[in-house]
């Protein structure tokens, strides 16, 4: 087990009063605080090594460039990826699913064939598809959840048609927090010959991820919710299918040779990262991932499941409370969406927030998820490494203060 007390010290934000209550941080699944190592990381990148990559022969440059790429090397080895030109740096997971959608989507997909997505799905996996959709004429279709908020990989094997062509699946909601069965969906998928697009801004930081295992064709995550910067994110993609993708953003560094009339493009993963890339927020995310395999990805898993189990065990002895998605932590990450019967989630949240704690309420860009489980919004709470037990009690106090305020 991890020693929470001794993490949060390396995170500066945890000692920050919030109307005079100490901080607790629970909008984890927006984005994470950051460990004094990114920080000093990022502050020694500008202050001693900045300089443009892969261009200059001078020192400056040459160090910025090794760093860099040192960290596609951290992520491709976190994510267990076959080789470092498999991982395309982006400004985020929205970025990332995008340039699959423009790129991919763009030169694969043709009028009537289908995409399969969820109803769990965050808008940036879903927007995308259905914009194409409309240009190429193509038809969506979606899974939907069961009562207890999972989709069974049984289910994929009933609507996929011989014209189904792409799965784009969440590994894990941002809402419910289910972990979807994606190793059995994408084995399904391929034997239909379906490409598999996996949406793991909520699963890479949190619990062990392995690419080649899972066999997916394209993996998209951010590092701002993985203890990094914001404004870099990754696009993992099969050597295969990015060599046969046309590149989408067309500028310096992406190209080989250029020519009045014509252009040939770099080799992979140059040939998707056009333009001066976001070198300070990439080398900060290679130092998070030091910090998240010094803690391991296994023992994170285990105490943000510990964590679930006593939220979902305490939450669920507040009268009134209604707590969406699966209730075995098995199958579920340390997200909680509830809801107060009665209450509006903006004045719970308005209420913990003068407790010093901080949830996320409205419809966590998944309304079509709202929709399906008829409600307008919800509150949500989303844990990290760095939360305990004893803040969940007072998330608890809260609750119960905030009922007696309004109720
Ligand atoms: N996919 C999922 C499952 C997400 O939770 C998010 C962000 C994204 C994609 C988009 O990531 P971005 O880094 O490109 O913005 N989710 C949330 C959230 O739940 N609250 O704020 C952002």
């Amino acid at each position: 087990m991890i020693d929470v007390n001794k993490i949060r010290q390396d995170f500066p934000i945890l000692s920050r009063k919030i109307n005079g209550k100490n901080l607790i941080y629970f909008d984890n699944a927006a984005t994470s605080q950051k460990p004094e190592s990114v920080l000093k990381t990022i502050d020694d990148y500008y202050r001693n090594h900045n300089a443009n990559i892969h261009r200059a022969i001078h020192t400056l440059g040459e160090e910025a460039t090794a760093m860099y790429e040192n960290a596609r090397n951290k992520v491709a080895n976190f994510i267990k990826a076959a080789r470092p030109e498999e991982i395309i740096f982006t400004s985020g997971t929205t970025a990332s699913l995008n340039l699959v959608a423009y790129a991919w989507g763009r030169l694969n997909l043709s009028q009537n064939e289908e995409i399969i997505l969820t109803v769990m799905e965050h808008h940036s996996n879903l927007v995308p598809w259905q914009q194409l959709a409309f240009e190429n004429g193509l038809t969506l279709k979606y899974l939907e959840i069961d009562e207890s908020g999972t989709i069974k990989a049984d289910a994929l094997e009933e609507i996929i048609t011989p014209k189904t062509k792409l799965l784009a699946i969440t590994h894990m909601s941002n809402v419910l927090g289910t972990i979807n069965p994606i190793k059995e969906m994408i084995k399904v998928a391929h034997r239909h010959n379906v490409t598999t697009v996996i949406d793991a801004a909520q699963s890479v930081p949190h619990l062990p991820v392995n690419v080649q295992s899972l066999d997916c064709d394209f993996l998209a995550f951010s590092g701002h919710k993985m203890l990094g910067p914001t404004g870099v994110g990754v696009l993992y993609g099969k050597q295969k299918q990015l060599e046969k993708m046309p590149p989408f953003f067309f500028g310096g560094h992406m190209i080989k040779e250029v020519y009045l009339e014509k252009t040939l493009f770099n080799e992979i993963p140059a040939k998707f990262e056009a333009g001066t890339s976001p070198i300070a927020q990439v080398v900060g995310l290679g130092a998070a991932i030091d910090y998240l395999e010094k803690i391991g990805m296994d023992n994170v898993r285990e105490h943000e499941k510990a964590l679930t189990d006593y939220a979902l065990s305490q939450l669920a002895q507040i009268e009134g409370l209604t707590i969406y998605g699966p209730k075995n932590s098995q199958i579920r990450g340390g997200v909680i969406a509830f809801n107060l019967h009665g209450i509006h989630s903006h004045d719970v949240a308005q209420i913990l927030d003068a407790e010093g704690i901080a949830i996320r309420v409205g419809n966590h860009c998944a309304m079509p998820l709202h929709t399906a489980l008829q409600i307008p919004a919800s509150c949500r709470a989303s844990f990290y490494l760095y939360n305990t037990k004893e803040e969940i009690d007072l998330l608890k106090k809260g609750l119960l203060k905030t009922k007696k305020v309004f109720l």
